[in-house]
């Protein structure tokens, strides 16, 4: 049995005897007891990566990075709608995750901040842009807008305004992938089930609740909380009983791991151990990503809450950065051949915003379409 499956961190704990530094008193004061977690998650086993993987993982999140700096002008231009919630800073965790599993077989269930989850799980860029505009051409028909992205597809069971909504969506996910498997003997049905969702939501009840029947059914799923450290403009370590969400775990007999989730290859190489347990009937696991958000809650927050010190430190953990200098100090690349990969996914942005600038609005005559089943 492995520390994991007893509910206890794989990785390092805190202070331990990997020898990792614990910050100095003046490093906390300054940028918080969240960045001092991360500093001393010192994994045990550092991941790893080929050249064709670490390639697909740096074009995933630099679409995911590019893709939301252009939304961002795009709002700021009057060409988007409603709140827009970005993902800026966070893009291991979902690269981290979702590639670590089975598109179009496997699903997913995100919150408003869900751009980037789209995109990691193949929605086109031209259909979440256009989704974004409103226009008919959106993955939800121009009818959701940046918080209510779906594809059936891409087995995108949507994003949701209203914080833990998606995460019993994700459970009946779970539910039906073991249902068809142990009561109507389909041995295919193999597929897991990924919920993203933040730090600040699991402090209401739909969390506990889902993680108790989750545990209880042996279910297929991975609770993937992204902590950002913040929920608006509340701190975490102000609003929770014990800010290391992954120790919860433990209660419901589950698994539960924290990992550092700037790194896409430690989130990659965490989500790959759950996604084997749940496959194999293992059950669930709460994986903890501790990660940042590099701009305000939504594109209407001015961000002034935050102290610099705490920005400066976890802009320098920038996870594109990171994974670049690795995969550049390994040999697997060269800055030149990012700077193309980076061009090319400059002009599918350019394209995916063209196409949905040129696409029709839905008819005012259909609007209450796709609101029944039948459509
Ligand atoms: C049920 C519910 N209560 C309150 C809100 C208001 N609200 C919107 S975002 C948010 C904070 C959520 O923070 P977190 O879960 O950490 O996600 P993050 O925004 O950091 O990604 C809250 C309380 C909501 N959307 N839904
Ligand atoms: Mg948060």
């Amino acid at each position: 049995m492995t520390q994991a499956d007893m509910g206890h961190d794989i990785a390092a704990a805190p202070g331990s005897a990997s020898g990792a530094p614990t910050c100095s008193a003046d490093v906390t004061s300054l940028v918080g007891a969240h960045a001092e977690r991360l500093e001393n998650l010192y994994p045990s086993v550092p991941a790893t990566v080929n050249r064709d993987e670490g390639l697909m993982l740096y074009r995933d999140m630099t679409l995911g990075r590019r893709f939301e700096d252009k939304c961002a002008e795009m709002y700021y231009r009057g060409k988007m709608f409603g709140f827009v919630h970005l993902y800026n800073g966070q893009e291991a965790v979902s690269t981290g995750v979702i590639k670590a599993m089975k598109l179009q077989h496997d699903w997913f269930c995100s919150t408003y901040r869900d751009h980037v989850h789209a995109l990691s799980c193949g929605v086109p860029a031209r259909e979440v842009m256009s989704e974004l505009f409103g226009k008919e051409t959106g993955c939800s028909k121009g009818r959701g807008g940046s918080m209510h992205l779906f594809s059936k597809e891409h087995h995108l069971l949507g994003g949701y305004a209203f914080i833990g909504e998606g995460i019993p969506v994700a459970l009946g996910a779970a539910f039906t992938s073991r249902y068809k498997r142990d009561a109507l003997g389909d041995a295919s049905s193999d597929s897991v089930t990924a919920a993203f969702f933040g730090d600040g939501t699991c402090n209401i009840g739909q969390f506990y609740e889902c993680l108790n029947m989750a545990a209880l059914w042996k279910l297929p799923i991975l609770f993937v909380v992204e902590n950002n450290k913040w929920a608006i403009g509340m701190d975490h370590n102000r609003a929770t009983s014990d800010p290391e969400i992954w120790r919860k775990a433990a209660a419901f007999g589950m698994a539960g791991e924290e990992v550092d989730g700037m790194d896409v290859l430690a989130v990659r190489a965490a989500a790959q151990r759950a996604v084997e347990r749940a496959r194999a009937g293992e059950g669930p696991t709460l994986l903890e990503c501790l990660t940042y958000r590099f701009r305000g809650h939504s594109l209407a927050d001015p961000d002034e809450l935050r102290e610099e010190a705490e920005k400066e430190f976890w802009a320098k953990r920038d996870p594109i950065k990171s994974l670049a200098s690795r995969l550049i100090e390994q040999g697997l690349t060269t800055a030149e051949e990012l700077k193309s990969i980076e061009k090319e996914i400059d002009a599918e942005v350019a394209d995916c915003v063209e196409f949905a600038l040129a696409a029709p609005e839905p008819k005012p005559e259909e609007l209450t379409r796709y609101i029944w089943a039948e459509d």
